[in-house]
């Protein structure tokens, strides 16, 4: 597996291209209605099963790209990449440009995706996403990346917080082995993506390499009581969602944009069963909510609660009383709200149908519960990705016909 990625890795962007341009034709492009082998096509059984209709499950199946026999599960480097969304560094409380120094260690590691389903990632410091990287208007940043030299492939860093071509990743690069500092100033004020850059990028995107940077105005941004750094990215497997065993990367799907998982914080049930968002009744939060990608923008959502303020770019410009608010691959925003009920309140991409690939985390709140708010508390509803169970909570304010 790991001399099979460093050969991909090797790959240029062009020849990537080229040679899915030269590949055969994916399969949902053969397919009508009718199942075709293409086997036998002189009047035996096979051909008899050519003219079958399909059903709808049989359609599915044969649209799915890439399946292929299952492999063991691998030997596990670490349980998994899943990050604690409450982790993140404290708020900036300084006025005066300071020089801050930020140090990523590159790590690849196999870990699973999702109950006995591994998977090996690339990650900056061994989560998905890397850490929250925090400074402010002016700072001089000094970063240093690290890739150990039990690691298979380069890396670099691009930062979208950076003014200049390549965003730092021309200057990064890292063979295993290698260890590299560059410094820049961040001037634009907002909540940045960094990635991994690395020809073909897309690939090592793909594989994990991605984080968020925010740049805070001088001063800070307003104080609230709790912050979340939350990120969402797609997974393009060789097996489908839900299979057991260990999966590699398909270069199919993800030329398809089929991804097979989606993730908050790097595995499925992330933030639903180990990680799950707490905070009480009555306090502001702050959620800083990135997309890696590589491919697909998130319609994120929090199933019973509306954005008070939500800003993608300067926190001077921000739009208020949002319920779903798209963040595309490549991109953080930053959500405030401030809760008045307790109970759970399901994170989502409101692109629905990927909840059930893993979109989806709990922030579960504590407190009394408020009639004037929402009269009767309804029963909480938990979110679960495994095994494709799951359920709703109500949205907003219950209304009778009467009300309306
Ligand atoms: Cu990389």
């Amino acid at each position: 597996m790991r001399i099979k990625l460093l050969i991909i890795a090797a790959v240029s962007i062009v020849g990537v291209w080229a040679a899915a341009c030269a590949a055969p034709p994916l399969p949902n492009s053969q397919v009508s209605g009718n199942v075709s082998t293409g086997a036998n096509p002189k009047g035996t059984p096979d051909a008899a099963a050519a003219d079958m209709p399909m059903t709808e499950s049989v359609q599915v199946a044969v649209n799915r790209i890439g399946t292929q026999p299952l492999q063991p599960e691998a030997k596990l480097d670490q349980p998994n990449v899943a990050r604690d969304p409450a982790k993140v560094p404290p708020p900036i409380t300084r006025t005066e440009p300071t020089t801050v120094e930020v140090t990523l260690t590159l790590k690849e590691a196999v870990a699973e995706m999702a109950d006995g389903t591994s998977y090996s990632f690339w990650t900056f410091d061994g989560t998905v996403p890397g850490p929250m990287i925090r400074v402010m208007e002016g700072d001089t940043v000094k970063l240093t990346l690290t890739n150990p030299s039990t690691n298979t492939t380069p890396h670099n860093i691009d930062l979208h917080a950076v003014n200049g071509p390549g965003g730092g990743a021309a200057v990064t690069n890292v063979a295993p082995g290698e260890s590299k500092t560059f410094t820049f100033q961040a001037l634009n004020p907002g909540a940045y993506v960094y990635h991994c850059a690395y020809a073909p990028p897309f690939h090592h995107i793909a594989q994990g390499m991605y984080g968020a940077i925010v740049v805070e105005p001088k001063g800070g941004l307003p104080q609230v009581d709790r912050e979340f750094y939350v990120m969402q990215g797609e997974w393009y497997t060789t097996g489908k969602f839900g299979d057991k065993g260990n999966q590699e990367f398909s270069f199919d799907k993800a030329l398809a944009e089929q991804p097979e998982y989606f993730t908050m914080n790097g595995r499925a049930d992330a933030l639903t069963k180990l990680y799950p968002l707490h905070a009480k009744v009555g306090e502001t939060v702050r959620l800083f909510f990135g997309n890696g990608g590589p491919n697909v923008g998130s319609n994120f959502h929090i199933i019973g609660e509306i954005f008070d303020r939500v800003y993608t770019g300067s926190p001077k410009t921000p739009v208020e009383n949002e319920e779903t608010w798209y963040v595309p691959p490549g991109s953080v925003a930053t959500f405030e709200f401030k809760l008045d009920e307790p109970g759970n309140y399901t994170l989502v991409d409101h692109a629905l149908w990927r909840v059930a690939k893993g979109a989806a985390g709990v922030l579960t709140v504590e407190g009394n519960w408020d009639d004037s708010c929402l009269p009767g508390r309804p029963p909480d509803i938990m979110v679960s990705t495994a095994g494709c169970s799951h359920g709703w909570a109500p949205h907003g304010k219950l209304v009778t016909y009467s009300d309306l």
